[in-house]
């Protein structure tokens, strides 16, 4: 969480691991400082989840669109790539 908020590397060949129980919005899937969708965009409304940051091997094996009944990869392709799980 550190690397994202200031915009740094993460450590390497650390692996997390996080929660949201209560879930969340995000302005963009694919760009984590985005302040808004884009204009011709939605909110991206997620529902509860764990999540598993820094393990980038595995994010090949997920989809990259945001699915709320199935693993799926939020801000792929960037260092803060990271699979969201739906918990129920
Ligand atoms: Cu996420």
């Amino acid at each position: 969480m550190h690397a994202i908020m200031s915009k740094s590397a993460p450590p390497e060949g650390k692996v997390a691991f996080a929660y949201m129980l209560k879930g969340g919005d995000a302005a963009s899937n694919a760009d984590p400082y985005a302040p808004r969708p884009p204009a011709d965009g939605k909110w991206v409304h997620d529902g509860p989840r764990v999540m598993v940051m820094n393990a980038p091997t595995i994010m090949a094996l997920y989809p990259h669109e945001p699915d709320r009944t199935q693993p799926y990869v939020m801000f792929p392709d960037t260092p803060y790539a990271h699979l969201m799980i739906p918990v129920k």
